[in-house]
Order: structure tokens, then C-alpha cells, then sequence
């Protein structure tokens, strides 16, 4: 049995950790690939309780499934160890979760970085989770990041976090005005956390191979999305990580070849959190619609989202990039009660028509989109379970999408609980 990809084809919070939800009953592994801290999925199980995930898989909620937090991970141990403590009070499993060795470690000094960089960029600034995602990311490219294997080995931990600290607290200090920070005081606080992780560290490359050829099921759950990636995101207004497909074959040890299936959630329209490029953004009584009927309010820091009309110039190159085989498009529901919905079929920039994503960021922010309009419905869709039960309007909603982002649209969701969806592949 071949990998699953899930993976986000907008700037995130398309609603990934409801179809993960959805999928796990069927899987063995769910594994994470990229990020940290900073994502924010939410759950609703049938019986009505609500879960707001940030850096476990969304699989640790299913009985049985084997949570795995890959390589390409970057991990605040105090984080993790909270978020599991929480979890074992609301009476979930957390036992079987495997935390790979090579998976980097979220530093004090990359969370205070993290921070005090966006104070300094000012209007500049990314507009990040202030988790230290970033620097930490930072750090693993230029081979100055700590690993979780490093917990193991205080020794080197000690020496490698001396060596570190040495220059992170020169411009800690000099740079930024902020207090240095006392490596070995570091040392002991993360040599605390390594007592309560080490059940868990594993070789996670190694048993999720063993596991696929031994035809398990194996579902790479993606946090962020195609736009925010680093390499194919809207530079620089990204998280520091790939979240596209391509991303979760390095961030796990998993070969190309062994991802069949890649399912790109969609929202029914766009929203962003942070700063960056946005075609679509509404600023008028209709983002405000999609804002508080949507409930578009970030999971991790409670930012309020930006909210706009469905782009189908990024939903085409997300399918692309991430080769996706099904869209799974969320949130329907949220735009019944509206007379007409339009689409962005294209974009314009500096008076020029584009159909693709232009190859520029200065032309990305210079795009203005340009729409088709759809009739709308004023039906609450929220009960339907077969596609034939949405009003006709919606149908043929969903029928564009899927023609103008040239993937076929297996699921759409009508409501957030885990039954609330409509199959149809
Ligand atoms: P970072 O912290 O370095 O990853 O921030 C860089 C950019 O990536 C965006 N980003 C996100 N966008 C949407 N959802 C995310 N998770 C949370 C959620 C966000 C929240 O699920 O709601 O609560 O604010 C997420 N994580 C990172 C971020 O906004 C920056 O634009
Ligand atoms: P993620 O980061 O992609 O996992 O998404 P978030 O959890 O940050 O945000 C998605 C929000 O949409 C959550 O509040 C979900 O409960 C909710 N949601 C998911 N699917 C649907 C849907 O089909 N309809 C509605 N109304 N809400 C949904
Ligand atoms: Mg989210």
C-alpha cells in the first residue's frame, strides 16, 4: 500500500486536520513532515468535542494509529511535552507516538529571535507564530541546529549549545538589546525534557520503510500550505518549511515513488493569516461575511484571517505543484446565502491578462484578480450527504472548480464535524 499525501493548496487553515481526522480510521501512520508549533488544526469528533492539534499528528486522536512526528519536524520539546500532557487529560492515547531523532529542536534563542526580527522588520515584518520556526529552519540549513538525538548525549549537547550561544547571544545582545542567555541553565531545562521524550525517540525513517513494505498505511498529514512554502510560496511571505508534497518525501525518508495519492484541501474560498500578497482579499461587508461566518480566526495565535474569493490561478498551480489526484474542497456551507459568488478565473497585471501564476513576486502583488461571477444558493446545505442533494447552484459551483483547477473534487465538506461531508470518489 502506497503513502498518502494531504496537503494544503492555499495559505493554510483549509480545514487539513478535519480530512486528516477523517482518513485516520483507515491508517496505521500518520506522520508529520514540516513545521512545528505554528500550525493549528482543529477537530471535532462526532461526539462533539472540539481538539486544537498544533505539533502531534491529527492521528494521534484515532485508536490504533501510530503518530509520527518526521525528520523535517522542527520540535519545541516544552511545547510537546504540554501538548501531551493536555491530550492524556482529555483521555487520548498518546503512548505509541514516535519522534524521530533527526527531527531539529526549537532553542529559547530561536524563539526569542523569532520575535524580536519581526519587531525590527516593522511594517516589513512576516507576521509569523512567534514559535521560533523560522530561525530554527534557519539554523538546521547553515549546521548550527541541535537535534533531538542530542538530548541523548549531554555531553554534546552541552558543547554544541556552548558553541551556538556564543554568537546567537552576541546578537542577542548587541543587536537586538535583549539579555544573553545562560547555555548551561538551557542544558539542564532541555536535559529535563529529554527524560520525559526518550520513550518516544525512534528511528522514524527506518519503521515507516519497514512499514510500507510491509503494506501498511501511511498518511503524511501537511501543516501550512503550497502558498507559504518556502521554494513555492509568495517569498517572503512563507513559513521557513515545504509544505508540499515534495516536502513530505524529505521530511520523513519516504521515496517519491511510494506517494500514489495526494489530496489537496481547498477551501471554497481563500483566506491568509499574516502578511504577504493576496489577489482576492475582500475588504468589505463580504470579507467580513466569510470572516464571521466562517469563523476565520487563527487556531495558534487567534489572529484574525484575511478572507477573499476562491482563486482558481493558485488552486491550478497547487495542483501542480503538489500533483495532486483529489481535491477535497472545505467549507461549502459557509457560502450559502449569498446572490452571487464570484471566481477568480485569472489575474491582471499592470493591465495585462494572466491565466498562470506570474513568475514574479512584484507582478504577484501587482495582480488584480479577475472574476467570473456564479449564481449563488440560499439553502442551508449543512444536512446534505450525496452531491445531488446540494441546491443545483452548488453543484455547478463545485463543477468549475474542479474544471478550472483541473483535479477532480472527491469530497466536499458542508459543515465542520467529521460527518459532515459529501463523498463522491
Ligand atoms: P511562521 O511562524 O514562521 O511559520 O510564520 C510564517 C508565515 O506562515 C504563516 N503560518 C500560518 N498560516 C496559517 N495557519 C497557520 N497556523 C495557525 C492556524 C496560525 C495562527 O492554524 O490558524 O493561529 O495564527 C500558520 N502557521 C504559520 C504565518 O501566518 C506567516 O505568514
Ligand atoms: P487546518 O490548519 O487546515 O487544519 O485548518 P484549521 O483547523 O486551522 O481551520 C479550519 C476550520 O474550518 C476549523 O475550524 C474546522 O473545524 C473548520 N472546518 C473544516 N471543514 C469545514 C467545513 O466543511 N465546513 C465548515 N463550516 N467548517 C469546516
Ligand atoms: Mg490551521
Amino acid at each position: 500500500m502506497p503513502a498518502i499525501a494531504v496537503v494544503g493548496t492555499q495559505w493554510g487553515d483549509e480545514g487539513k486536520g478535519k480530512v486528516t481526522d477523517l482518513l485516520g480510521a483507515e491508517m496505521d501512520f500518520v506522520v508529520r513532515y514540516q513545521g512545528g508549533n505554528n500550525a493549528g488544526h482543529t477537530v471535532v469528533t462526532p461526539d462533539g468535542t472540539k481538539y486544537a492539534i498544533h505539533l502531534v499528528p491529527v492521528g494521534i486522536l484515532t485508536p490504533g494509529v501510530v503518530p509520527v512526528i518526521g525528520n523535517g519536524v522542527v520540535v519545541d520539546p516544552k511545547f510537546l511535552i504540554s501538548e501531551l500532557d493536555e491530550l492524556t487529560a482529555g483521555g487520548v492515547d498518546v503512548s505509541n507516538l514516535k519522534l524521530s531523532a533527526d527531527a531539529h529542536l526549537i532553542m529559547p534563542h530561536h524563539r526569542a529571535l523569532d520575535r524580536v526580527v519581526e519587531r525590527y522588520l516593522g511594517g516589513a515584518r512576516i507576521g509569523t507564530t512567534g514559535r521560533g520556526i523560522g530561525p530554527a529552519y534557519a539554523d538546521k540549513v547553515a549546521r548550527q541546529g541541535i537535534r533531538v538525538q542530542d538530548l541523548l548525549d549531554p555531553k554534546i549537547l552541552s558543547i554544541k549549545l556552548e558553541q551556538i550561544l556564543r554568537e546567537k547571544n552576541q546578537i542577542l545582545v548587541k543587536v537586538y538589546n535583549r539579555k544573553a542567555i545562560d547555555p548551561q541553565a538551557v542544558v539542564e531545562e532541555y536535559l529535563g525534557y529529554a527524560e520525559r521524550l526518550k520513550p518516544y525517540i525512534a528511528d522514524t525513517r527506518l519503521l515507516l520503510n519497514l512499514a510500507l513494505e510491509e503494506g501498511k498505511n501511511v498518511l503524511l498529514e501537511g501543516a501550512q500550505a503550497t502558498m507559504l512554502d518556502v521554494d513555492h510560496g509568495t517569498y517572503p511571505f512563507v513559513t521557513s518549511s515545504n509544505p508540499t508534497t515534495g516536502g513530505a518525501c524529505v521530511g520523513t525518508g519516504i521515496a517519491p515513488n511510494k506517494i500514489t495519492t495526494s489530496i489537496g484541501i481547498i477551501k471554497a474560498y481563500t483566506t491568509r493569516v499574516g502578511s504577504g500578497p493576496f489577489p482576492t482579499e475582500l475588504f468589505d461587508e463580504f470579507g467580513e461575511f466569510l470572516l464571521k461566518k466562517g469563523g476565520e480566526y487563527g487556531v495558534t495565535t487567534g489572529r484574525r484571517r484575511r478572507c477573499g474569493w476562491f482563486d482558481a490561478v493558485l488552486g491550478r498551480y497547487a495542483v501542480r505543484v503538489n500533483g495532486i489526484t483529489d481535491l477535497f474542497v472545505t467549507k461549502l456551507d459557509v457560502l450559502s446565502e449569498l446572490e452571487r459568488v464570484p471566481i477568480c478565473v485569472g489575474y491582471e497585471v499592470d493591465g495585462e491578462r494572466v491565466d498562470e501564476m506570474p513568475m514574479t513576486q512584484t507582478d504577484v502583488h501587482h495582480a488584480k484578480p479577475v472574476y467570473e461571477y456564479h449564481d449563488g444558493w440560499f439553502e442551508d446545505i449543512s444536512h446534505c450527504r450525496k452531491f445531488d442533494e446540494l441546491p443545483a447552484a452548488a453543484q455547478s459551483y463545485i463543477e468549475r472548480l474542479e474544471e478550472l483547477c483541473g483535479a477532480r473534487v472527491s469530497v466536499v465538506g458542508v459543515g465542520p464535524g467529521r460527518e459532515e461531508n459529501i463523498i463522491r470518489h
